[in-house]
């Protein structure tokens, strides 16, 4: 799929996306899952060759040789296998979206959706000039966004943060993500950051830093909040008794699964933490699941849950759009609600696999 405009993170520069999509076939309905994997282990270890090597290797053969079962023991059956946990939140979806649809329950409603509609955030590359940014936020915000998220890494973080607050001014609903590009020796530049009053500072330390996450949160005003180190439910207590962060960005595919992402939802609202919705650059159809998700009542901030248009000039579903209030609809039909366009996914097609029960 390619992208329409190339992403920079601190990690690396993403022109395309190479996307893993999993369809469970019954004699009732269709289910299909996609997995976030990226096509190089740099957010994450797991990478998308990676992912169906491991689907086809050892998840489905552990899940048919489990028999019958529900959505809901998918993760028991796949928890021998270590890690994977985007490979198997795929493989979750598909079977949970068609066990949805055999049903005629939507995701939104099964997973316990208290709104028709989402705030969308938007999420900014990196890019090489100031005055390049502010175009780019610019459109966006014509666009109707109502939260603007930056990639920072060290060198881009304390000029285009103050150039983007002084044009936009302080309304603007601002935050920024480091993926994991800084130590704790980096304190000082960090604290800088609590001039421009911004909603939170995403995953600025290594994925494994949670004690240090906790040693930065007490020299900053800006809230500290976590991507890549919470890839649990336990993960994400750990960091709440540890207070190294205060609010959580919840991504199914990092997580191993929309259940445990509800599960994440639900301790984080026991314990007072804010959550939203992370994005991976998703197709419509992680995308609607995405959306379902974040209609939870716990998910208080605005997510990165853009329209389609935003990452692709054609999705593989019918596009989800932006409404006046910069609000995307949660998908009201059964399971994920969607479904690729036959044509667009032929024709986006590199290589297919099927394997029978
Ligand atoms: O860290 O949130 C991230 C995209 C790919 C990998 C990691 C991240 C992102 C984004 C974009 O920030 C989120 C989106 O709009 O899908
Ligand atoms: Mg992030």
């Amino acid at each position: 799929m390619p992208l329409r405009s190339p992403f920079r993170t601190s990690f690396g520069v993403e022109s395309e996306r190479d996307v893993l999509l999993i369809r469970v076939v019954t004699p009732d309905a269709d289910g299909w899952g996609e997995c976030v994997a990226m096509s190089q282990p740099l957010y994450s270890s797991e990478y998308v060759d990676g992912a169906a090597d491991v689907v086809r290797r050892f998840l489905i053969p552990r899940l048919l040789a489990a028999g019958e079962l529900d959505p809901q023991q998918v993760a028991a059956v796949l928890e021998p296998v270590k890690g994977h946990r985007m490979a198997k939140a795929a493989l979750e979806l598909a079977v949970l979206d068609v066990w949805l649809r055999e049903r005629g329950e939507s995701l939104g409603a099964y997973l316990g959706a208290v709104r028709d509609r989402v705030p969308a955030g938007v999420s900014v590359g990196i890019m090489d000039t100031v005055p390049e940014l502010l175009d780019v936020v610019r459109d966006f915000v014509g666009q109707g966004y109502v939260r603007v998220k930056l990639k920072i890494a060290p060198g881009w973080d304390v000029e285009p943060v103050r150039a983007v607050r002084e044009r936009f001014g302080d309304d603007l609903l601002l935050q920024v993500d480091a993926n994991a590009a800084y130590t704790l020796a980096d304190a000082t530049t960090l604290a800088r950051l609590d001039a421009f009053d911004l909603l939170l500072i995403e995953q600025p330390l290594a994925e494994d830093d949670l004690r240090q996450h906790a040693e930065l949160a007490k020299l900053l005003r800006t809230p500290v909040c976590l991507d890549e180190s919470i890839e649990s439910a336990k993960d994400a207590a750990d960091a709440i008794a540890l207070g190294a962060c205060r609010i959580v960005n919840i991504k199914p595919g990092r997580v191993g699964g929309y259940l445990e992402a509800r599960r994440i939802h639900d301790l984080c609202q026991a314990h007072g933490v804010a959550v939203w919705c992370g994005g991976m650059l998703e197709t419509g159809l992680g995308r609607a699941a995405n959306i379902a998700l974040a209609a939870l009542p716990g998910f208080s901030l605005p997510g990165d849950t853009s329209a389609s248009d935003r990452y692709y000039a054609e999705d593989i579903t019918e596009p989800f759009l932006l409404d006046a209030d910069g609000c995307v609809a949660v998908p009201a039909g059964p399971g994920l609600g969607v479904e690729p366009v036959p044509d667009i996914l032929a024709a986006r097609t590199t290589s297919t696999e099927w394997r029978p029960a």
